[in-house]
């Protein structure tokens, strides 16, 4: 394909705020590349906008305008074009390029996206999603933790999917049964909110999990992202509410709360359970419990930190804003095969209606791909992921 003309501008996030959207000109349409944002970013991530988000727009635009007339003919050729990116635009503006690309050239070569990636993938990517939600992305929630997950061991992401709705619709009915104050409010990822504590929301999330489970058969397990690093402050973990009647933890208490959960409530994935610069206290944890150990603040999809810590974890997300470009995310996703790591493809607490995560967890060969199951941005996924899926 031939670059006709690419240009970006401010578009919206779900969570008002502001990204940017590139807009690419081929001879077969026009596409679109956008990236998300997180509220809870790790020290190891880069920084999504370097400048104010009109400056980066109009310097970006100068940038644009000189691939005008380049050719892209495979995905090394986007590679290419993502080195000769300048270091100020690496974050939204590079991926959001690197985003329009490959819905250019996937068109031009008739193909879907994923395929550009591999054309021939795995089929199975199981979606991990919300239930509630609490730490940063509510900070009025009763939750410390920032969210409680489920995911379900079916045959496909249609099944998978079903199940967790049911899982959804029934904690939301407990919540309301429980508390007056749960008034069917959601985070920015979908994750319910409510007054509710950390082992209080988990007993909901469990109780529900037992009754679908009851009621179709199928096999569905809990997880949280602890995301541990956003209440740790000088050796502490402070909880808002007491949890097995302590509010400060230190280091080890905090190791010993995640192994105690992982054994009442049968945890499978277990994301960030201690601070990010800990990473002894995540192999402490993984010795300990019969789970996915997900490294996300700690690895930060950058390959430099998975090479520190690829023995102190056996699962890592992978969130392409946390670097900026598809060829370190692809770099990325190499390694931590090489590693023999669970890859989780993931949302953002901010994001776009672009659906291409799902893509890419299906190209990248990713077991699962982290979501909410509610609101508009997360369903597009959601529903492209059954699509290509089938
Ligand atoms: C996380 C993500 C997504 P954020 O911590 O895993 O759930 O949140 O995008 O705010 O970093
Ligand atoms: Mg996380």
């Amino acid at each position: 394909m031939k670059i006709k003309g690419i240009e970006s501008r401010k578009i919206l996030n779900s969570n008002t705020n502001y990204t940017i959207e590139v807009k690419l000109k081929t001879e077969h349409g026009l596409f679109r590349g956008s990236s998300p944002a997180g509220e809870s970013t790790s020290m190891y991530e880069v920084k999504q906008f370097k400048e104010s988000i009109d400056q980066i727009v109009e310097k970006f635009n100068s940038f644009l305008k000189g691939l005008t007339g380049k050719d892209v003919s495979s995905l090394n050729d986007v590679f290419e074009i993502e080195k000769g990116i300048p270091e100020e635009f690496i974050g939204g503006a590079s991926l959001s390029l690197g985003y329009a690309l490959v819905y250019g050239l996937a068109r031009a070569k008739d193909l879907e996206p994923f395929q550009l990636f591999n054309q021939k993938p795995n089929t199975k990517v199981m979606p991990v999603c919300k239930m509630i939600g609490g730490g940063m992305h509510a900070s009025r929630a009763g939750m410390t933790i920032q969210e409680i997950l489920v995911l379900t061991m079916a045959d496909s992401a249609r099944e998978s999917i079903d199940h967790t709705i049911k899982v959804y619709n029934e904690v939301k009915r407990l919540l309301s049964d429980k508390t007056i104050s749960f008034i069917d409010g959601v985070d920015p990822e979908g994750g319910l909110v409510s007054g509710l504590d950390d082992y209080e929301s988990l007993e909901i999330v469990s109780k529900a999990v037992g009754r679908v489970m009851k009621e179709t058969g199928a096999d569905i397990r809990l997880g949280i992202d602890a995301a541990a690093s956003t209440f740790y402050k000088d050796g502490k973990y402070s909880y808002k509410k007491p949890i097995y009647g302590k509010d400060i933890l230190t280091k080890e208490e905090q190791i010993d709360l995640m192994v105690k959960l992982a054994d009442e409530f049968g945890l499978y994935y277990i994301e960030d359970p201690v601070d990010e610069n800990f990473q002894e206290g995540y192999k402490e944890v993984m010795k300990k419990v019969d789970a996915l150990v997900v490294g996300d603040d700690l690895t930060s999809t950058k390959v430099d930190r998975l090479e520190k810590v690829k023995g102190d974890i056996n699962a890592t997300l992978i969130k392409p804003n946390q670097v900026g470009l598809l060829s370190d995310v692809v770099k990325y996703s190499e390694l931590s095969d090489k590693y023999k790591l669970a890859k989780i493809v993931s949302h953002r607490s901010e994001e776009t209606n672009s659906s291409i995560i799902s893509d890419l967890a299906l190209g990248l060969g990713a077991k699962y791909i982290k979501i909410g199951i509610n609101r508009g941005e997360r369903v597009e996924k959601l529903n492209r992921l059954m699509e290509i899926s089938e």
